[in-house]
């Protein structure tokens, strides 16, 4: 086929009748495009042509489109661009994804489409590799199809990712784009991402007891079917695994009484827990969301009918595990490398307390491509939201400092060795739920640690989350990490007020970027003060 220099325009057009634009407007935001499914078809088109021309803007690199609305219910659905690094897409193309997926009819939509290939200098003549995958929503299959005909319209090379959870496609693109060089992450197939994960937990545990069973809850999602391409790959007495929740066909079952934004929201186990045999006194347990790029640990100290024998060991716990292991092994390896953690608003303010004692704490809006940006600005660079989305960003730098240690005693070369290991088994692209909790074993085993010691590293002060239903979230607009409001006019004093009245009081008011809601956070030194904090910054809310 000879070069291609312009828009293949009419094939672009004739196509798009087949995807007729919805009346809604819609924003790429916080995770992509997120709405309910049935609004989606002509964006997931639309996104299927801008698939192709970031590739070509980045010469040819792969890059991936994942369709999932994560946490969200199983009649929403969504769709996110992931850029050459296996990272979330380039902040400066966002707008570009609204703009063509708003623009209204065919001849808008061609102007916008050449508005970025001149904005971005795209040499159109160099080929397209997009991948592409989805997770278990019953809308995704139609979706996908929708992708594929814009991808065939301006013409892409296609690869069917298949069925697989966001992170492993993020980890699909990077293992793509490093393929061959010195950096090469890993296979760029799915057994090659539970080959890399579960080779170095399995390394990186050597010598150590065998952990405790941890039961999974997989949110009815494609977790379930991550998790058992990694038990093919590590044996059951390494990594005793115990999965719940694994109905990834049954009809409105996804993230439906369970997984992690049901479990943290809750703070209470899934629903029918009480009556699973494998959930008892002590034993570690965690639930993942719908894609599998979340996750939050728990346990019982007593029957799971009494609210306080459950104890939730959320994303801050694992930023605080994971601070004060690695601090540790940072200092007896004496490697030149500096840490730091980075958090939102949503943080215990006791996390925040004990993570400052360690390491250097930054702190970003909700979204988890702010927080990895902030991390990279480290050279071990930790970052969680509360809600169980993180990872550990090791640096190019400290990669190097590891590689060339030179341990002078026993003790800093098992440290050396030990950071190496955590290095391998953490997902460097994204959050992911399996690499996580992966990560979170290596740890207890290092510290023969169970959930209770874990859980002491500090105590909690008391939290609420709610969702408030608004007739516009958009009038609500924030500052200062989305810590104060500064629309609607006079709110951010009134909660000023209503906090003042509490000891350890907090709370914040954000619009959500991924459901139709606006998110009160409220925290206490005690209980009965939380709830009526929460109560009244929500009456407020309400109000406007
Ligand atoms: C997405 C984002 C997260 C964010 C969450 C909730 O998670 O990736 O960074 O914390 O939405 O965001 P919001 O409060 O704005 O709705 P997921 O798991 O749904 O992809």
């Amino acid at each position: 086929m000879p070069p291609v220099h312009a828009l293949p325009v009419e094939a672009i057009v004739r196509a798009l009748a087949a995807h007729p634009k919805s009346a809604a407007h819609i924003v790429y935001g916080t995770a992509g495009f997120r709405t309910k499914a049935a609004l989606l078809d002509s964006t997931c088109f639309r996104i299927g042509l801008i698939g192709a021309l970031r590739s070509k803007a980045l010469d040819g690199k792969v890059v991936g489109l994942m369709v999932t609305a994560s946490h969200n219910p199983e009649p929403d659905n969504g769709v996110k661009i992931v850029d050459a690094r296996g990272e979330m897409l380039d902040a400066a193309w966002e707008p570009v994804c609204t703009r063509i997926a708003n623009a209204a009819t065919a001849e808008e939509l061609v102007q916008e489409l050449q508005h970025v290939v001149d904005a971005f200098q795209i040499d159109l003549s160099v080929p397209a590799r997009v991948v592409y995958a989805w997770d278990t929503r019953p809308s995704s299959p139609s979706l996908v199809r929708a992708i594929v005909d814009g991808m065939d319209a301006i013409g892409a090379e296609k690869m069917d990712g298949g069925l697989l959870t966001t992170p492993q496609l993020h980890y699909l693109v990077f293992a793509y784009n490093t393929a061959g060089t010195p950096d090469a992450y890993g296979e760029p197939t799915e057994e090659g991402y539970y080959h890399k994960l579960g080779d170095a937990y399995l390394s990186a545990t050597q010598n150590k007891p065998a952990p405790v069973t941890l039961v999974v809850d997989c949110a009815n999602g494609v977790g379930a079917k991550s998790l058992q391409g990694l038990e093919k790959v590590v044996p059951h007495d390494r990594l005793p695994l115990q999965l719940l929740r694994t109905e990834m066909k049954a009809p409105g079952a996804l993230n439906n009484g369970c997984g992690a934004d049901f479990v943290k929201t809750n703070q209470k186990l899934p629903a029918g827990y009480d009556q699973e045999s494998h959930v008892q006194q002590n034993t570690l347990l965690c639930s993942f969301d719908g894609d599998a790029d979340r996750i939050v640990f728990y346990y019982l100290t007593g029957p799971p009918e009494k609210s306080e024998n459950f104890h939730l060991l959320d994303g801050d716990r694992i930023a605080a595990l994971a601070a004060d292991y690695l601090s540790e092994l940072v200092e007896q390896s004496g490697l030149d490398v500096q840490l730091g953690c980075v958090q939102t608003a949503y943080a215990n303010g006791s996390s925040t307390l004990y993570l400052e004692k360690r390491v250097p704490v930054a702190f970003t809006p909700t979204g988890v491509k702010h927080l990895h940006h902030e991390a990279e600005k480290y050279d071990i660079g930790i970052y969680f939201e509360a809600n169980g989305h993180g990872t550990v960003l090791f640096s190019k730098r400290a990669m190097q400092a590891i590689r060339d240690a030179k341990p002078s005693t026993p003790a800093a070369h098992a440290a050396v060795q030990q950071l190496a290991g955590l290095a391998a088994v953490i997902n460097q692209t994204v959050g992911d739920a399996v690499s996580d909790m992966l990560m979170v074993l290596v740890i207890l085993a290092a510290r023969q640690w169970g959930p209770v010691e874990w859980d002491a590293l500090y105590t909690d002060l008391p939290n609420r989350l709610c969702k408030v239903q608004v007739s516009d979230r958009t009038q609500f607009k924030t500052t200062d990490a989305e810590r104060r409001l500064t629309s609607p006019a006079g709110m951010q004093a009134q909660i000023d007020a209503l906090v003042a009245q509490y000891p350890l009081g907090r709370s914040f008011v954000r619009p959500s970027g991924t459901e139709d809601v606006v998110r009160v956070y409220a925290e206490a030194a005690k209980a009965e003060d939380v709830a009526a904090l929460a109560k009244q910054v929500t009456a407020l809310v309400e109000t406007a």
